[in-house]
């Protein structure tokens, strides 16, 4: 066998043996790359005489047209193989059910959907929504609220307190909304109509308290402002919150430092089979607390009483959820397992609005 032959021969065993793409260009290279054998045989025939460059030439271009037939068969062997191979890996059943997003698996909490929804209540009678720090001072938590120093009222909210500064004040885990209401008077002339959610504190653990939970509070200051007024949108606010038609309330005569007159609400309610109807019936379900704004509290947040009054209210929005909602149990609402998430928890679109219905 010649040189050639010899060279071709082992040339068209190294393409049989190629396994894969990359091995195949690696044999093209080495036989007819810049550097190939089969390239620097060709570049002999510059030395030949014409007549061993016609017949040395045909045999060695004869040999390089039959490797180039040989890789080229080869390589769509191998690109087919490597198809066939991924397509088999990469099955895909386009006839599986889709797969929920966020949007569908997640639940919002009762209580950030009693929020949005006692936002949407009162957003429609004009209130917009304020909001404060967590973390206040004994000025606008007690102080400015008409709750004395010293005062025994001040002990009605078992208060965390923080460590006190060196000029001896101490800050506090706001016991109410309450210090954004002052916040708000302080900041804004009247008319006022606020309602303020959000984070209160009080060192209270028992089943029916947890030392962190959660109030709405109302608040109302303009010229004419009377407790008819305040009737009215606490009416409006038990049809449109427990979603029904008439609502009977009964008005207790209470006590709160920051209002004078203060009342206790009670709205009627009929208890069967374990379940609770809102509105009329037999009982009587405390909802929350009100009265009209004490003058001291209006002169200590810069607001003349001699010509402006005012009327608020405040209630636990975690006991009106259970309420609304037939949650039994309160500290469940706090340990986040989202397997109670999954069967009290609301889907995500599902938003509350007056027109649309506010639950689903
Ligand atoms: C209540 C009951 C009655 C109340 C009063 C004020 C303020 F800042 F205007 F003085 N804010 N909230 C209030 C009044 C809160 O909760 C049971």
């Amino acid at each position: 066998m010649s040189d050639l032959d010899q060279l071709q021969t082992q040339i068209l065993a190294e393409i049989a043996a190629a396994s894969d793409e990359a091995a195949i260009e690696a044999v093209r290279v080495a036989a007819l790359g810049k550097k190939g054998s089969i390239s620097a045989l060709l570049a002999t025939l510059g030395k030949m005489s014409p007549d061993e460059r016609k017949t040395e030439g045909a045999k060695i271009n004869l040999a390089k047209d039959t490797v180039t037939e040989a890789l080229t068969v080869r390589r769509d062997v191998l690109k087919t193989a490597a198809l066939d191979a991924r397509l088999a890996s990469e099955i895909v059943d386009v006839t599986l059910p889709v797969r929920d997003t966020p949007a569908d698996q997640g639940r919002i909490h009762p209580i950030s959907q009693v929020m949005d929804e006692l936002t949407a209540i009162f957003a429609d009678m004009g209130f917009a929504v304020a909001e404060g720090p967590d973390i206040e001072t004994d000025d606008y938590n007690f102080t400015k609220l008409n709750f004395p120093v010293g005062h025994p009222a001040r002990e009605m909210h078992d208060t965390f307190f923080f460590n006190p500064k060196e000029d001896s004040s101490r800050l506090l885990l706001r016991t109410h909304t309450s210090p954004v209401q002052v916040r708000t008077m302080l900041s804004q002339k009247p008319p006022i109509r606020v309602i303020c959610p959000g984070r209160t504190y009080r060192i209270d653990s028992d089943a029916t308290h947890t030392p962190q939970f959660h109030q709405v509070e109302g608040l109302v200051i303009d010229k004419g402002s009377h407790l008819g007024h305040l009737k009215w949108i606490l009416a409006e606010f038990c049809k449109a919150f427990f979603e029904v038609d008439n609502v009977n309330m009964r008005f207790r005569p209470s006590f709160f430092p920051f209002t004078e007159p203060s009342l206790e609400v009670d709205i009627q309610c009929r208890r069967d089979k374990g379940e609770i109807r809102f509105g009329e019936g037999e009982d009587w379900l405390e909802i929350l607390g009100c009265g009209m704004v004490h003058p001291n509290v209006l002169r200590a947040c810069d607001i003349d009483p001699e010509i402006y009054q005012g009327f608020a209210w405040g209630m636990g929005i975690d006991r009106i959820a259970m309420l609304k909602y037939g949650i039994p149990d309160l500290r469940q609402m706090f340990e986040g397992d989202v397997r109670w998430l999954n069967h009290y928890g609301f889907k995500p679109l599902d938003v509350p609005t007056l027109a649309g219905g506010l639950s689903p």
